[in-house]
């Protein structure tokens, strides 16, 4: 832990592959796990060497026993936990060390206030890192709690990308707690996945598309996500098909009281997490402290993070599953049911547990007496007789007082998550700007037209913001387009949840029956826009509401946000839920963009590759060569020369590709929710030397 003014990392990133092992000659042999979960170097095998060398474990990433490729932070997956103190200023180095891509890093949670363009998202607020280039994120550490960092270009999380960011309160001492990140895992690179998804504008074959009558669904009917569950993993540990691969492991003594900070790094399902024989004391959502709850299981969306306690009992000993589940139920939308236990596991070790054991501890009942209660239910409750209570976030009280500030000061803004045309925002896939918007204007994006509001679009869907109001935002899942729990998240805040509305449904079976009606949003039943509250506004609760970053919408329902706006910057307003976000569930929230922030001293610019000619429709996408520009925080990694073969190579048919893809710069107007704008661009395109800032 960091407990400096100034804390120093460097995050090296590269790829490897899971279940191999360098062995003291040099030489990288697969690994073979035996019955007994001990880890063999295959090579010796082959040789008929049955007692050939033990792979030590921590010396392999044995992600669920079975070989693919990953991404590792350090030489680690996850990656390392950083750890710092609140208001500490942070200087952290990102070396990228993939061959085929570039990246770019999210501390997701931290406002970066006064440094919007050190928030990680390509072309919005930076250029991506380019393979063997490095960038340096310099920020405050603030909020306190837990967050995490992870890639938030293309889906580079999905393979591993990814680490805890804890910053701990000034004044309190820090008490023992462990990451537990939960993650879905597939045995293809996740770009595999979204190159061959229908879902992408490329449509690739489709190898990974399930028909919607074919898709996993939950009790109350609602879809899933469209990936077949392949596996799982908690720590990067996990076991395909039962087999023997070593699980991650928690040791907690009698009477310790033992804090565990749930992350879900993942893509797509969502998890629920017990511990057999444990009650679970939730503390803490998304890093900001509610009132103690306890439950015996959370429901985990991607991008969610729950803090919770376990007290080590005095009478037990031994070890205990800790079990993470999908909400499968079924299949297709009448839910027919299939069994289908999709589920990954870790172990609770007291002190002198056995290691070579499982746990034969058995899942929690929950009898009428003495109910489970459910933390964070995305829909209204669980199925009679199932003996589940749930609580929702909305339920929490944070430990922070929060006032209704006077209303006509307030902006309330509806937007609608769905899939209208596809993973959209109110009727809109996002298309990501072909510069980055932290470069101010000329905006090289893809402006919404008018028609977007009847016919659905793709452009770069913008909602401006002032400064120092009360924003309130209607999250939305409504319309023909709603079908699916969606997890949403802002950039650059934390906001408190005032109301969640549920669908009408059925009792007996939990399923929906009809969508929440409190909202009107037109006739078409489209919900894109403009959208109104159907009677009074419903009661939003101001009694010391919680405080998230990250918050499910209901299917066919809707979830009530708010903050003060206080952080000029441009904010990305997303789906978690990978597919979904990749697809276009994606909007920047625009705040005060007269109160923009300089850009630092040679912060780095994109550049278009080929360095002479201006790309197709006149952008403004010059090459920045210009040795004034004085020194850059950008550093080309030393290179072999072959590795430097492969990235010109790259670079081309990346440059190749970007010139096929480039759309005619429109014109027209920003189409956005408020009455103001982003600036138009000038006819005559501007160099982006022009457009950055620089700072004496
Ligand atoms: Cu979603």
């Amino acid at each position: 832990m960091c407990t400096d003014d100034v804390c120093e990392f460097t995050l090296v990133v590269r790829q490897a592959r899971t279940m191999t092992y360098t062995g003291s000659d040099g030489k990288v042999n697969g690994i073979e796990i035996l019955k007994n979960g001990s880890l063999q170097d295959k090579y010796s095998l082959s040789q008929g060497d049955m007692d050939g060398p033990i792979v030590p474990v921590e010396e392999t990433i044995t992600a669920d026993g079975v070989q693919r490729n990953v991404i590792l932070v350090n030489d680690q997956f996850p990656g390392p936990t950083l750890e710092v103190m609140e208001g500490a200023q942070v200087v952290l180095t990102v070396v990228n060390k993939l061959y085929r891509e570039a990246t770019s890093l999210h501390f997701h949670g931290m406002y970066m206030r006064g440094v919007p363009y050190m928030d990680g998202v390509p072309y919005v607020t930076q250029c991506p890192i380019l393979p063997m280039h490095s960038f340096t994120y310099r920020f405050k550490a603030e909020p306190a709690g837990t967050h995490w960092y992870h890639s938030h270009t293309g889906s580079q999380k999905e393979d591993g990308l990814y680490g805890a960011f804890i910053v701990h309160k000034n004044g309190i001492p820090t008490t023992p707690s462990l990451p537990m990140f939960l993650q879905d895992w597939w045995h293809d690179d996740f770009n595999t996945i979204d190159v061959d998804s229908a879902f992408m504008e490329h449509r690739g074959p489709g190898r990974f598309y399930i028909p919607w009558q074919n898709r996993g669904f939950s009790f109350d009917g609602n879809e899933l996500t469209a990936l077949n569950f392949k596996s799982a993993l908690i720590n990067g540990r996990g076991r395909y098909n039962n087999n023997s691969a070593p699980l991650t492991r928690f040791e907690i003594s009698s009477g310790e009281t033992l804090r565990f900070r749930l992350i879900h790094a993942g893509a797509e399902y969502t998890f629920r997490v017990s511990i057999d024989a444990h009650s679970m004391t939730v503390v803490a959502n998304d890093g900001h402290d509610v009132e103690p709850v306890q439950v015996q299981s959370i429901l985990v969306f991607p991008g969610e993070s729950y803090d919770f306690e376990v007290v080590g009992d005095p009478f037990n000993s031994g070890t205990y599953w800790i079990r993470a589940q999908t909400l499968w139920a079924g299949k297709g939308p009448d839910v027919e049911p299939e069994d289908r236990l999709q589920e990954v596991r870790a172990i609770l070790a007291y002190d002198n547990a056995p290691t070579d054991e499982d746990p034969n501890s058995a899942m929690q009942t929950c009898t009428e007496n003495s109910p489970c209660r459910v933390l964070n239910c995305p829909f209204p409750a669980f199925p009679a007789g199932s003996n589940m209570e749930c609580i929702y976030v909305s339920d929490l009280n944070s430990t922070e007082e929060y006032s209704l500030s006077d209303e006509s000061e307030n902006e309330e803004y509806f937007f609608n998550f769905g899939y209208q045309i596809g993973s959209s925002v109110n009727g809109r896939k996002f298309a990501t700007p072909k510069q980055p918007l932290i470069f101010k204007a000329p905006y090289d994006i893809t402006p919404c037209e008018a028609t977007c509001e009847t016919d659905g679009c793709t452009c770069t869907y913008t909602a401006e913001i002032p400064l120092g109001k009360t924003i309130r935002f209607v999250l939305m899942n409504l319309g023909f387009g709603s079908g699916g729990h969606h997890v949403i998240h802002l950039h650059g805040y934390d906001f408190r949840v005032l109301a969640m509305g549920f669908p009408e449904y059925n009792e007996t079976t939990g399923r929906w029956i009809s969508e929440n009606a409190d909202i009107n949003c037109g006739n078409d039943n489209k919900c894109g826009m403009p959208s109104s509250w159907n009677v009074a506004r419903p009661n939003l609760n101001y009694n010391r509401p919680p405080t998230r970053d990250t918050v499910v919408i209901p299917s066919r329902g809707y979830t009530v946000i708010e903050f003060r706006s206080n952080n000029p910057g441009f904010w990305l307003f997303h789906c978690h839920q990978t597919t979904h976000m990749n697809e276009g569930m994606s909007m920047i929230i625009a705040e005060a963009l007269d109160k923009l922030p300089a850009l630092p001293y040679g912060f780095p610019t994109c550049g278009d590759f080929t360095g002479t000619e201006k790309p197709p429709g006149g952008g403004s996408g010059e090459a920045t060569t210009d040795a004034s520009k004085g020194q850059s925080s950008v550093t080309l990694v030393e290179l072999e020369q072959i590795q430097l073969i492969i990235i010109i190579v790259v670079s081309a048919a990346l440059s190749a590709t970007i010139a096929v893809l480039a759309v005619v710069v429109y014109n027209g107007r920003v189409n956005k929710s408020k009455k103001e704008k982003l600036e138009t661009p000038p006819a005559a395109p501007k160099s982006l030397e022009d457009t950055v800032i620089m700072e004496d």
